[in-house]
């Protein structure tokens, strides 16, 4: 490897290089100095969020120099590298994470303390970095914690969005929403604006010999746009490997600005390219398990894939290896079908720019990818229209055409006068418009596929892609059932149980191999230990209640049974089902004696979670929520036995506070919907029960915990068809306490039932497409068995220890390990002792 500095000054160089603090006096040196020359400040103006960014521009500093070695490390090693690619990063605050990473919390602390901050109000100046949605966008963020902290070479590669996810604003009960410009201030990111990629659209595809005689297509014309690297360091936990995310933004290319225009004194038409350009990094699409089809994300897609997959090429190409081997150092796992265009744009280079033959270069593409699924639902899964694609990126349309062409032709060779599975598996679906379907085109170009949780997997198998499992046989598709990371979502979120957990484990390792927690189970009937664990559990529980007073005004009493649902707004998901279970429980209560509700065990409904912003019934959803609430949490008559509440602005850090708070938390989907779910992993780690369907991963959750430890409840999968069937013929009868539940609401107790009847006639007229009317009665009579587990508390704790000690499968680092084996491929690389 080359090295810029001649050898004579090699050691001067050594002798300077920046070490980064290790002592409180060290921390407290770099933080103050960066307070008052990085950031200009003083002694006198020194408010929190200056402090945060000193603190935090010292930590970057400690970062960055392991980033430096971990990457020469990984050249010099010369091994397989990961490249993650997904649209969604859902990283939440940095510096908790790379303080506990690192493991200087206690230096920090100290240090801040006595420069005169509470580094809890530190750590609280930080804006989220939400580059994601949902579960696809943390489930990426969690891995790439464990890739980190298990030494695997393994980079991120995203988009730099100037807007996250919007922040939700809670107004008269409805969702309203603003832009999240998160860029004002972020030490955590290094733009690179040496490393930069030139990115074609539009334009044409001609026929050209080369010298040799060889026609070739080219692709010409059209506009570039470049792509400027920006790179954020990526702690492991307790050791020195730091892994890099790069995101790509948008700008217009020096060659493409027009200064013709420019000196032409058209100075608008100018500033108008360059902002068009700038358009293609600048929002998240706000949709969760929805597909839309607009020509700016698909733009948003290409750009990203072409930049990644130029940046990996140009990595490759400087060990001097033979294209052949190429999988054999780069490993590519595509994050849902949002990145498929990587495994078309890899086949143009290698064929149209590298002169590789057709199959040589497909064996490479296909040995280079795997591609994960993460549902079945219809309204979720990707397609882009082919005249939209023909204008966009009209080399690789054609591209497409002939891995489909080919694809087929084996198909055919395989299933000879099978036409009727040619139309099935073929990746242009023949409608009007036609259309490419992406989950074909990923599963055709790569090497694995994978759902995320055994369920799922299997779905996956017997629908979507059922005629491939037939085509390709059953090796190549399998399961990595998703996980979570433990430091974040229990070291970080819940440091007291952490605690707690080390005291009577032995050590914090097991925030490393999580089977450990099974040491637990030997304190179940502890005494001393459950009280510990109950009072961790109550402070929390205030954290939480401390802040619903602050940010709605309503004040909840941390002794009731707190009950959770927090995810994005999806009908699949049944909010609304919560929602009418809750008015079925006002109703009741409104309905007892005294005396009757003296034995009732008081509870907080808790809600909080975004509706994508065009989700009309997933927003009467949440008005739903917030109009029972101002009724039920008024109800002088009720008073603590019930509240109602919602959360605004649901994100990765208020995950953080509220995770650890719940008694028992809902994960209610229609059997057969949710791939997988991870907030249930967070949930039951924290020492929460759960309520659920036998959907995603709450199945293996059982298996693992014990069926005797969570609340399964309504129909299985299996019976979804017939149930929707049923309803569709007419064959369903209401049920009476739903019905009671459907006339209150009509009636007006809350408020204008106009703003409703949509959302209820989906349930009552219009086929119930998510069955929540078939699930509402045994949805009821589980949360009666809540209510009366709750009321042995000592048993209650007992169920919540248990699972705990149970839940060492649900680990993030033991997804990685499975993919690095049965995907990638991969060695860790671990530091030099
Ligand atoms: O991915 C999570 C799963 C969850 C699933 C979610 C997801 C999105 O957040 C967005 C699009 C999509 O296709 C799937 O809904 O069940 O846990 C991570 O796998």
């Amino acid at each position: 490897v080359e090295s810029s500095i001649p050898e004579p000054q090699r050691d001067a160089w050594k002798k300077h290089s920046a070490q980064g603090f290790k002592t409180k006096e060290e921390f407290q040196d770099e933080t103050v100095r960066h307070i008052e020359t990085s950031l200009a400040r003083s002694l006198f103006n020194c408010d929190e969020l200056a402090a945060y960014s000193g603190a935090s521009l010292a930590f970057r500093d400690r970062l960055i120099i392991e980033w430096n070695k971990t990457q020469q490390r990984q050249t010099f090693a010369g091994q397989k590298r990961v490249y993650y690619f997904s649209l969604e990063f859902l990283m939440g605050r940095a510096l908790d994470n790379a303080m506990l990473n690192v493991g200087l919390k206690d230096v920090a602390r100290d240090g801040l303390s006595e420069l005169g901050f509470r580094i809890e109000d530190v750590i609280s100046q930080e804006h989220d970095a939400a580059l994601g949605n949902g579960g696809l966008g943390r489930l990426a963020a969690c891995f790439l914690d464990s890739m980190a902290t298990m030494n695997y070479p393994a980079w991120g590669y995203a988009l730099r969005y100037k807007y996250g996810i919007f922040k939700q604003e809670i107004v008269d009960g409805y969702q309203v929403e603003i832009p999240d410009y998160w860029l004002d201030f972020n030490p955590w990111e290094f733009p690179r604006h040496d490393i930069t990629v030139d990115i074609q659209f539009y334009g044409s595809v001609n026929k050209h010999q080369n010298e040799d005689g060889k026609t070739l297509s080219v692709w010409e014309g059209g506009e570039i746009v470049q792509a400027v690297a920006y790179d954020a360091p990526i702690p492991g936990y307790e050791t020195s490997t730091t892994n890099n995310l790069r995101l790509w933004s948008s700008k217009a290319s020096s060659g493409e600005f027009d200064f013709q225009k420019f000196n032409a004194g058209e100075y608008e038409g100018s500033v108008a390219d360059q902002q068009r350009a700038e358009t293609i990094s600048a929002v998240l699409y706000p949709n969760d398990n929805l597909d839309r089809g607009k020509e700016l994300r698909l733009k948003q897609q290409y750009f990203w894939c072409a930049a990644s997959l130029f940046d990996i090429v140009r990595r490759f190409k400087k060990t001097k290896k033979p294209w052949s081997a190429f999988p054999d150092q780069v490993a590519i796992q595509l994050n849902d079908t949002h990145p498929t265009l990587a495994i078309v744009e890899l086949q143009r280079i290698l064929i149209d720019l590298e002169g590789l033959e057709w199959d040589d270069a497909w064996h490479i593409v296909v040995n280079t990818f795997g591609y994960t699924n993460h549902t079945v639902m219809p309204e979720a899964l990707e397609k882009w229209s082919v005249p939209l694609l023909q204008h966009l990126l009209p080399r690789h349309l054609l591209i497409i055409y002939d891995i489909n062409m080919k694809f087929l032709q084996m198909v055919e060779k395989q299933f000879p006068k099978d036409r009727d599975l040619l139309g099935r598996v073929s990746i242009i679906e023949e409608s009007q418009p036609k259309m490419v379907r992406m989950a074909f085109l990923a599963t055709i170009g790569s090497h694995k596929v994978n759902g995320v949780a055994e369920l799922h997997s299997d779905l996956v198998k017997t629908t979507i892609l059922k005629d491939f499992v037939k085509i390709y046989g059953p090796d190549k598709f399998t399961n990595v059932t998703n996980g979570i990371t433990p430091r974040r979502w229990l070291h970080q979120a819940n440091p007291r149980l952490s605690e707690l957990i080390a005291s009577k484990v032995g050590s914090y390792e097991f925030l490393k191999d999580l089977t450990l927690l099974n040491k637990l189970e030997h304190y179940v009937d502890d005494k001393d230990f459950k009280k510990e664990w109950q009072d961790i559990k109550y402070a929390n529980k205030v954290r939480l209640a401390q802040h619903i007073m602050n940010t709605t005004g309503v004040k909840v009493n941390p002794k009731a049974l707190f009950d959770i649902q927090v995810k994005r707004i999806h009908e699949y998901k049944r909010q609304q089902l919560n929602i009418l279970g809750v008015i079925h429980r006002y109703l009741t209560i409104k309905a007892m004696s005294a005396e009757e509700r003296k034995k009732l065990a008081p509870r907080v409904s808790i809600f909080g979670g975004k509706a994508a912003p065009g989700y009309w019934m997933a927003k009467t959803i949440i008005h739903l929520v917030c109009s029972v609430g101002e009724v039920v949490n008024n109800d002088k008559d009720v008073g603590d036995l019930l509240k109602v509440i919602y959360i605004e602005d649901y994100n990765v850090s208020k995950a953080e506070i509220i995770t650890p708070a719940s008694d028992i938390s809902e994960h209610i989907s229609t059997a057969g919907t949710e791939a997988s779910g991870t907030s249930n992993m967070k949930f039951v780690l924290n020492g929460g029960l759960i309520i659920g369907t036998c959907d995603g991963a709450n199945i293996e959750i059982t298996r693992e915990i014990g069926e005797n430890n969570i609340f399964l409840f309504g129909n299985l999968a299996e019976d979804v068809e017939d149930l929707r069937h049923a309803h569709t013929y007419g064959k369903f009868q209401l049920d009476e306490d739903l019905k009671k539940v459907f006339d209150a609401i009509k009636g007006g107790l809350f408020g204008d039932a106009g703003h409703f009847s949509a959302l209820c006639n989906s349930i009552v007229d219009h086929g119930d497409y998510y069955l929540v009317s078939d699930d509402f009665n045994s949805y009821v009579k589980t949360h009666a068995l809540v209510d009366e587990a709750y009321k042995d508390q000592d048993e209650w704790v007992s169920k919540c220890i248990t699972s705990v000690s149970r839940m060492g499968f649900f680990s993030s680092d033991r997804c990685i390990q499975e993919y690095a084996d049965m995907i990638w491929n991969v060695e860790p690389l671990p530091p030099k002792p």
